[in-house]
């Protein structure tokens, strides 16, 4: 086996991290799982001070060890840990790396062995190099069973945001979100830009946004208008809504009604102009209506 593994290292100063035995794909024989590069505890590993330049499965037979597929180490973002893992109500092993871009993201890869290659199942990071990705045994039995995606950076205009997503027969599912919500929004400008916010980012089947959204706007059917994150300009909506070329609010306010323009210029020069209605009712601000005004 020594020789085996000095045959495939492919960095001298790389030390073997990881050498486990685990049938993979449940036909009753045993694979290996190998890892090299450099960390103090592989199992429990400083992210900041850990990588793995090489990951494989290796078959085992008749004394004969054979490479299955290719190296399975992060490119993108660098491996910081490995393990062998389970699935819920799947007979099969996994193996499950977590990558880092060495900063502020976490998150991971997770491979199966089918018909004797590696194959990737889930593989769960922020492309914005922000956010916590991670599985869940929810019911602490041994095996995971969800995964989550935290993010909280211009990708969901600042809101924190969870995602869920479960395994069932053979596959991850989306399930929902949470949001974490600011208290309610007591300027018209504010009422506006949570309310375009809210629609804009990616965080389906999440109550309390959906609630939030409701209280925001209480005539979903006067809303005349469609928000899209596709040809904005990228400024406007990362830049949490500054007014600025590419984004103006125009608010005419009254006692207890106000009157908004929000244009907003896309990638492609055009401009989209939304008119925005709104009621204040029991002291709190309200859209009434959303006409989209192009
Ligand atoms: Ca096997
Ligand atoms: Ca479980």
């Amino acid at each position: 086996m020594s020789s085996f593994l000095d045959s495939i290292k492919e960095d001298p100063k790389d030390v073997l991290l990881f050498n486990e035995s685990a049938d993979l794909d449940g036909d009753g024989i045993e694979e290996r799982v190998v890892a090299f590069g450099q960390s103090d505890d592989i199992k429990d590993p400083d992210i900041n001070d850990s990588y793995i330049n090489q990951i494989y499965m290796i078959s085992e037979q008749n004394g004969k060890f054979e490479r299955l597929g290719g190296n399975l180490a992060g490119e993108t973002y660098y491996s910081y840990s490995i393990d062998i893992v389970r699935l819920q109500d799947s007979p099969q092993k996994y193996v499950y790396t977590r990558v880092t871009n060495g900063a502020s993201l976490s998150g991971f890869i997770l491979y199966e062995l089918k018909e004797l290659q590696p194959e990737v199942i889930e593989a769960s990071s922020s492309a914005t190099g922000v956010g916590g990705d991670e599985l869940i045994d929810s019911d602490d039995d041994g095996r995971y069973d969800s995964f989550i995606q935290m993010r909280d950076s211009y990708d969901v205009l600042y809101y924190p945001v969870t995602r869920s997503f479960i395994w069932k027969q053979g596959k991850f599912v989306y399930e929902g979100a949470s949001v974490a919500l600011p208290d309610y929004p007591t300027a018209v400008r504010e009422i506006i830009t949570q309310y375009i916010g809210l629609k804009l980012i990616d965080a389906a089947n999440s109550p309390e946004r959906e609630e939030r959204l409701k209280e925001l706007c209480i005539n979903e059917s006067a809303v005349k208008a469609e928000f899209t994150w596709n040809d904005w300009s990228l400024p406007a909506t990362v830049l949490g809504f500054e007014d600025s070329e590419d984004f103006k609010i125009d608010i005419e306010e009254q006692a207890d009604s106000a009157r908004a323009i929000v244009t907003i210029s896309a990638d492609s020069g055009n401009k989209h102009e939304y008119k925005f209605q709104l009621k204040k009712t029991e002291n709190k601000w309200r859209i009434v209506s959303i006409s989209d005004g192009r």
